[in-house]
């Protein structure tokens, strides 16, 4: 195995860079890597990956590397002084990072010759090469269809767009998602917690399967989102909402604990319904934060 796998370099070894290093390896890919902190490169080149000394050893190492460091500031910091030597190869950020970050390597990259993709991976490192594991990608089609099988050793590759932005905006959409969710369960537990309740029971026993159960409304959440019609197919009214908010708050008052999780939900629930919307659904707050496109 390995003999006309392409060969790929993976610049950054932190959690998640030597995840995606690991897979390529795992694949049979020839593997080259580089790291600021070289010694987090020995556990890879024990299973034989190459180590360059340099970042300029490293791109030239291999048609297609990958990137992924802590943010697009050390991107720039690590590629500045390589743009020459990545000219005709092509080039895969998978740095977490802003869609005009994004636009503006894109826009470097293209500068130089450099086939840029950009890239948001949704796994934890321990997912990747799992089937659970997807990326997002964007940036030049032809760009994107030339490593897809490549790109499919890390998790299943969906193209976002020609628009270099896409994978990012549509990875922060799905970060503030699981953000939304995270801070629910935590706000949860802390209140089951100080009523004595065991977190763990109570999260295993009832709430993943309420959470579970209430992600089968999201299609229609983002069907009101799109149409900007909040009234139809409404079973929990926003003044209902409202009322069971409250208690919410108190419960947390008297247990003591802080609700502060839950207080711009609140907020936006209350002027929502001071513009008289309380016969709305819930996504109807939607419309106190603007971007409606329009
Ligand atoms: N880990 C995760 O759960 C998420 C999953 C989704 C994608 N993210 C993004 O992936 C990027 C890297 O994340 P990470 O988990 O690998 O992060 P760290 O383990 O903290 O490693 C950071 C790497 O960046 C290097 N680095 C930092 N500063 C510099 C610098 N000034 N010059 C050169 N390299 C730098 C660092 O090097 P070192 O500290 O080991 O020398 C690591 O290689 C990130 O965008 C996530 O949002 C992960």
């Amino acid at each position: 195995m390995g003999d006309n796998r392409t060969p790929v370099t993976v610049i950054g070894l932190g959690d998640m860079g030597a995840a995606l290093a690991g897979a390529f390896l795992a694949q049979g890919h020839p593997v080259t890597v580089w790291n600021r902190t070289a010694a987090k490169a020995d556990g890879l080149v024990a299973r034989g990956a190459v180590r360059a000394e340099t970042v300029g050893d490293a791109v030239t190492a291999s048609p297609l590397v990958i990137v992924c460091v802590l943010d697009y500031g050390v991107v720039e910091e690590v590629l500045a002084p390589v743009g020459g030597a990545l000219a005709g190869r092509t080039l895969v950020n998978l740095t977490n990072g802003t869609p005009g970050q994004a636009r503006r390597t894109a826009a470097w990259a293209d500068e130089r010759g450099i086939g840029y993709l950009d890239g948001g991976i949704m796994a934890v490192p321990p997912g990747i090469g799992t089937a659970e594991a997807f990326l997002l990608h964007s940036g030049p089609r032809d760009v994107f269809d030339a490593c897809r099988e490549e790109l499919a050793v890390l998790g299943r590759p969906e193209y976002a767009g020609a628009d270099p932005g896409a994978a990012a905006l549509q990875d922060l959409a799905l970060l503030t998602g699981m953000y939304g969710m995270v801070s629910g369960v935590v706000q949860a537990l802390t209140l089951v917690r100080s009523a004595g309740f065991g977190p763990v029971d109570f999260a295993t026993t009832k709430l993943v399967p309420w959470l579970s159960a209430m992600t089968a409304a999201v299609p229609h959440y983002a069907g009101q989102i799109e149409s900007g019609d909040y009234t139809k197919g409404v079973v929990s009214n926003l003044a209902m909402q409202a009322a069971g908010l409250e208690n919410i708050f108190r419960a947390h008052e008297e247990q003591g604990v802080s609700a502060e999780l839950l207080a711009p939900v609140r907020a936006l629930v209350a002027r929502r319904l001071a513009e008289g919307r309380g016969a709305e659904d819930f996504p109807g707050v939607a419309e106190l934060l603007g971007g409606s496109g329009s």
